[in-house]
């Protein structure tokens, strides 16, 4: 039905309940019959006091935000399911490890330091909090996508916080780490060095959330039903392969699409192509851990591959997207601290503190104590105390038993919830050897070597993967202003890393090389690890990745239906691309729609890019910078790009020199866009 109560004035077609259409009303169940006039006196007379209609539809309107939070504000969240692949009960008795046990799970994933209105590509790290739902209660492993973290004691993170996100007193920049204020503060700090090598790798830049790792970082432990516990660290590894961008690329995402890499995710899942990561563990114990040059307790520090090889325990899979952002994925709230049995946290003395920050922040975040109430918080399991009350209680015990114990239930009250037989407490009682000593502020020398995995880390790259983050940090530097002293300061520890890195700083940077910083620990040789350098781990495919197919009047409807139907067998995404949305005459008279307009779909949201144009569209489109500029970034960011016999004067224009990732639009098209042509690039820019 339709309303005409008040005709060409607001309401005229607006459809009324009826049917299947409930009924809108206040949040107090009163209906609302007139949802587009506030309540006058007289038609054009004063809004009345009453109007509880309006005043109550601003009044919840002006409360919507909630305070975004102080780190990981920007992020994209997915329900999914985690599997448990293989027997660990040997080593831990959690039951979410149980083989072939399905938890569902939420994962949230987030940049660090922009607000939450920030853009997906800076070069940022990567949040990745996973929350599984077990029978035992939730287990939150609250990670990111890099092994190790900036500082060893969690009393330093308000510092790096807040070096590191906008400045103070202006207010800028947003979500980058190229200020005065963050490398002022990390070149004082020689326990960052090992992380800002991580964090000025291509590791920063991924491609996809669905194409990156992510890490526990601390050393926890796994106990079983024995009480034996073992060190572990928690790895997951995405089955799309790791895949990151370069920076240019990923600067020109900024522009291209604010929301790439959550846009990236909804429409994976949406379309069933469910992203999926293996969980893996390294084990160790207490000897293992002592023969170590590093101490398993710095979460600066990892535990090389080659040392302690990561063993394969399970399967997520993110399998549904949000109903609603903001009551999931902004209400989700992570707790390291939420723990089952059989799992158990080590001294480190970053960890310690993260399990006071995050309850307390959610507090502040959400209002409440009674957070774990909000569904995407509630464990699916039961559960039952004696809290009691508190703002925005929800629940409503029944009877007198808010107190334990009780002997209500001699006298047939309900006595209310008990300990549990088995627990957290019995776990925790054999959880390794006891740490004591005298009441001190102080780190313990097995902390002092700050520069070795720095070096492992570098030493392990490939000579593309050096020239980037030699690069990055120029690039970085180069925006620190009025402090002199911070870009030489930095050069200098650098040194402690690699002489070589520090020299194509120091020229990249047009300054002098400084005298070497004096190290706490002299670094030693590790030897270099293939698990660290994203190219020796990426994966030929194009699974899960999106190929631009530029075309234009005139196109061959042969050609552009073999290309497609090529890339699609690949499993990836073909978007076709043309100078008009309304699609493309092709050559044998049909009307091919486009997916996106050439000039705002530009070749750095694609991995390849294959371009079908006849002699006369390329000579035309050679004269359009959005098709130039299309091709020519293709082969700056080091893609393949596919190309018809009529498309060359495009390809001219736009400077692409041939090699092996600039093909015909045939199977070698496809097998070369499942790569990166790294060695492109010495040719086309000038790294450090
Ligand atoms: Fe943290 C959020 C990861 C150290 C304090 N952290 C937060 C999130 C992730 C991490 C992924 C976002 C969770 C979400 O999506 O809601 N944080 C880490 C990792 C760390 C780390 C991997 C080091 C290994 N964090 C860390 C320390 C402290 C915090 C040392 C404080 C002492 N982190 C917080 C926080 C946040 C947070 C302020 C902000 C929002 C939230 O907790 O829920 O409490």
């Amino acid at each position: 039905m339709t309303d005409t109560r008040n005709p060409g004035n607001g309401g005229e077609t607006h459809q009324q309940a009826g049917g299947d259409t409930p009924v809108l009303t206040t949040n107090h169940g009163v209906p609302i019959s007139d949802n587009q006039n506030s309540l006058k006196s007289g038609a054009r007379g004063p809004t009345l006091l009453e109007d509880f209609v309006l005043r109550e539809k601003i009044f919840h309107f002006d409360h919507e935000r909630i305070p975004e939070r102080i780190v990981h504000a920007r992020g994209s969240g997915a329900h999914g399911v985690f599997e448990a692949t293989a027997d660990i009960s040997d080593l831990s008795k959690a039951a979410v490890f149980k083989k072939g046990e399905k938890t569902e799970t939420f994962v949230r994933f987030s940049t660090v330091a922009g607000g939450a209105g920030s853009v997906d590509t800076p070069r940022d790290v990567r949040g990745f909090a996973v929350k599984f739902y077990t029978k035992e209660g939730n287990w939150d492993l609250v990670g990111n996508n890099i092994p190790v973290f900036f500082i060893q004691d969690a009393i330093k993170f308000p510092d790096l916080v807040h070096a590191v996100k906008m400045e103070a007193d202006r207010a800028y920049p947003q979500a980058g780490s190229a200020h005065d204020t963050f490398w002022d503060w990390a070149s004082l700090m020689p326990e960052t060095t090992h992380m800002l090598m991580w964090a000025m790798s291509d590791r920063t830049l991924p491609r996809s959330l669905r194409m990156m790792e992510g890490f526990g970082v601390h050393t926890f432990k796994l106990v079983n039903e024995a009480g034996q516990a073992s060190f572990v660290k928690f790895h997951w590894k995405p089955r799309l392969g790791i895949q990151s961008t370069i920076w240019d690329e990923a600067l020109k995402l900024q522009a291209a699409d604010n929301d790439y890499h959550r846009r990236d995710l909804w429409e994976a899942i949406d379309s069933g192509d469910f992203p999926q990561w293996d969980l893996g563990i390294q084990v160790f114990d207490e000897d293992f851990a002592n023969a170590q040059p590093y101490d398993v307790l710095d979460a600066t520090k990892l535990i090389p591959e080659d040392d302690v090889p990561v063993r394969i325990i399970g399967t997520l899979t993110l399998n549904r997207n949000p109903d609603n952002f903001f009551a999931e994925t902004e209400q989700v709230a992570f707790l390291p601290t939420n723990i089952p049995p059989g799992i158990d946290f080590s001294n480190d003395p970053l960890l310690q503190g993260r399990l006071f920050s995050y309850m307390d922040t959610q507090k502040s975040r959400l209002g409440t104590t009674n957070f774990h109430q909000i569904p995407i918080n509630a464990p699916r399991c039961p559960f039952a105390n004696m809290q009691r009350d508190g703002m925005m209680q929800t629940m409503v015990p029944k009877g007198r038993a808010n107190y334990e114990p009780n002997s209500l239930a001699e006298h047939g009250e309900e006595g209310g919830p008990r300990e549990a037989p088995r627990g957290f407490a019995t776990a925790n009682a054999a959880t390794g050897p006891d740490e004591q000593g005298d009441k001190l502020r102080i780190r313990a020398d097995t902390f002092a070597d700050h520069y070795s995995q720095a070096r492992l880390f570098y030493r392990s790259q490939d000579a593309h993967e050096q020239a980037h983050i030699a690069s990055s940090f120029v690039f970085e530097l180069s925006k620190v202003g009025v402090l002199d002293q911070v870009p030489p300061r930095m050069v200098a520890n650098l040194r402690n890393v690699d002489e070589d890195l520090a020299k194509r700083v120091a020229a990249g940077l047009g300054i002098d090389l400084p005298a070497k910083a004096k190290a706490a620990k002299a670094p030693v040789d590790m030897a270099p690890s293939d698990a660290l350098s994203i190219h020796k781990n990426m994966k030929p495919t194009l699974e899960g990745r999106a190929v631009g197919v530029l075309i234009a009047d005139g196109t061959d409807a042969g050609e552009l239906a073999s290309v497609v139907k090529a890339i699609e067998g690949a499993k990836a995404k073909a978007v076709v691309i043309a100078p008009k949305v309304g699609g493309a005459k092709l050559s044998d008279g049909s009307v091919r729609k486009a997916d996106g307009q050439l000039a705002g779909t530009p070749s750095q949201l694609f991995d390849a890019v294959a371009i079908v144009l006849s002699a006369d569209a390329a000579a035309m489109l050679a004269k359009q910078g959005a098709a130039v500029g299309f091709v020519m970034d293709a082969f700056g960011h080091l893609k393949a790009i596919g190309a018809s016999d009529g498309a060359q004067a495009l390809l001219d224009k736009a400077g692409v020199e041939p090699d092996e990732g600039v093909t015909g639009l045939g199977k070698d098209f496809v097998k070369a866009a499942a790569r990166r042509f790294y060695d492109r690039e010495p040719k086309l820019r000038d790294l450090a």
